[in-house]
């Protein structure tokens, strides 16, 4: 084996620090751990999703996020601080993100990112962006899958470092949405929208969003995709709405409604994940 540079004492908060160097030390761990020397595909669990990916097969490895460089533990209620690794019939592997790093952490746009840029060290060509948001469309009941079909991203902020411009183009892949819908004909397409939070929109900021042509609204995913393009990364984005946006329907919004809703659209979610990641190529 030849010698890598060990980049194990390497922290995300260092300015001087390459973060992708992070991400080599992670992947690197992930490797060891998981004895496998690349994975295939990321998939990041987002609010409702964490059963669903139950149905992909079963992990041969669970890492705590705590083992691996740069990353840190859940901080959202219903996630777990863990990652896995799934094997698929055909050998590829699954890299399973239980959690994730929220922009509104304030833990640095770095530590939002890690995630998918170690994805990209660990080998992964496809990231699937998995989020629970709030619909815009009534028609979009609590539990209601979608696909991102493009963003806009009101965070202010970018994954990117320096002038690095990226071209975001196509940055869902068209490729990956049709194959989903081959999988489920049934599947809406809609624009998200990422606000900081944590709080949930006021419904005047709901109605902004849809005056700007958005269809989603959440907390996450935008930066991620934008990383994971400038990684190289085929991005496949799905969103469960689990409540309407706020003013979209008559009641406030609830973060124990938006784990039942998760709940409730496991089944459904997890087969979908499940026959989209089978079929990814
Ligand atoms: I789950 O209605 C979930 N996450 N911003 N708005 C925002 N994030 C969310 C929402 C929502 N629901």
């Amino acid at each position: 084996m030849p010698r890598v540079t060990d980049h194990s004492h390497l922290t995300l908060t260092d300015p001087s620090t390459d973060p992708r160097d992070v991400a080599e030390a992670a992947a690197a761990v992930i490797a060891e751990r998981t004895g496998a020397p690349r994975h295939d595909i990321a998939l990041v669990l987002g609010s409702g999703w964490k059963q669903a990916a139950d149905l992909l097969g079963e992990a041969d490895c669970e890492i705590d996020n705590t083992d691996v460089p740069g990353f840190a533990p859940a901080a959202v209620e219903g996630h777990s601080g863990s990652m896995r690794s799934i094997p698929l019939e055909d050998g590829r592997r699954v890299l399973v993100y239980g959690t994730r790093t929220h922009f509104y952490e304030d833990r640095g746009i770095r530590a939002v990112v890690h995630a998918i840029r170690t994805a990209a060290a660990a080998g992964c060509t496809t990231v699937v962006l998995t989020n629970g948001c709030g619909g815009l469309r009534a028609e979009w009941a609590p539990g209601t899958p979608v696909l991102i079909s493009d963003h806009i991203n009101l965070t202010a902020a970018s994954p990117l470092e320096g002038a690095t411009f990226v071209d975001l183009t196509d940055l869902y892949s068209p490729r990956l949405r049709e194959l989903a819908r081959e999988v489920d004909p049934s599947l809406d397409e809609g624009v998200y929208v990422q606000f900081r939070g944590p709080h949930y929109e006021t419904p005047a900021e709901v109605q902004m969003a849809k005056i700007l042509g958005g269809d989603l609204v959440g907390m996450s995913t935008t930066l991620e995709a934008i990383a994971a393009r400038e990684a190289g990364l085929e991005v496949l984005g799905i969103s469960l709405v689990t409540n309407p946006a706020a003013g979209i329907s008559p009641t406030p919004l609830d973060h124990q409604e938006v784990i039942e809703a998760g709940q409730a659209a496991a089944q459904r979610c997890g087969e979908l994940l499940a026959r989209i990641v089978e079929r990814i190529r």
